[in-house]
């Protein structure tokens, strides 16, 4: 019995000197950053985002997103990370994250004359799921490793920032050819709110 559980603890014990390499290569670990959403045009409508990065077990970076807003329409609303770190207008924030090399990285939006045909979309590093509004209050929590916080090709905290862009209605995820279509990935603006690095 004694030496069963000596044997235990050294397997603890090594498990726990195994494990610090992996926490001592992980400078990125707890990276946050925030967001304060405002209504595009409706000052009515506010929210926050939290953003924390972790690095999994397998070195992978993931980003967890907790967002929050209130005053939007009931429903699901698209949820994107656009490319640019601007709100003023929400026009200013681009197109989806997505350092590429293969997308482009905006997608059809209702108001184009001439479709945009962005075949790359619901695949685009900023695309995320919707969010859900029920008696005006919307809450979404959602993990992806598609973006970092830290430096890197896919960080939304790159040179000209990133922002969120919540639409006016759901992203459908058309992922078919055939299925593009104006306003699939969640046509007009609602709210927008500047990604920020934080402590
Ligand atoms: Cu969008």
């Amino acid at each position: 019995m004694k030496q069963l559980q000596t044997t235990t603890l050294l397997g603890v014990a090594a498990a726990t000197l195994m494990c610090l390499p992996a926490l001592a290569g992980a400078d990125s670990h707890g990276m946050k950053a925030v967001a304060e959403i405002k209504g595009c045009t409706d000052p009515d409508i506010s929210g926050t985002a939290k953003l924390m990065e972790k690095t999994s077990a397998e070195g992978i970076k993931e980003v967890t997103v907790k967002m929050m807003v209130e005053g939007l329409a009931d429903g699901k609303h698209a949820v994107h990370i656009h490319e640019v770190g601007a709100c003023e207008p929400c026009g200013a924030a681009k197109g989806h994250h997505d350092p590429g090399p293969f997308g482009q990285s905006r997608p059809d939006s209702a108001t184009d004359d001439v479709p945009a045909a962005d075949i790359n979309h619901p695949y685009h590093m900023g695309d995320l799921i919707n969010i859900e509004v029920k008696n005006g209050k919307g809450k979404m929590v959602h993990t992806t490793n598609r973006v970092t916080l830290s430096p890197g090709r896919l960080s939304i905290l790159d040179e000209d920032g990133s922002a969120f862009i919540i639409h006016t209605n759901p992203d459908t995820y058309c992922d078919e050819e055939s299925d593009l279509k104006k306003g699939c990935a969640g046509g007009s603006r609602d709210a927008c709110g500047i990604i920020r690095a934080a402590q």
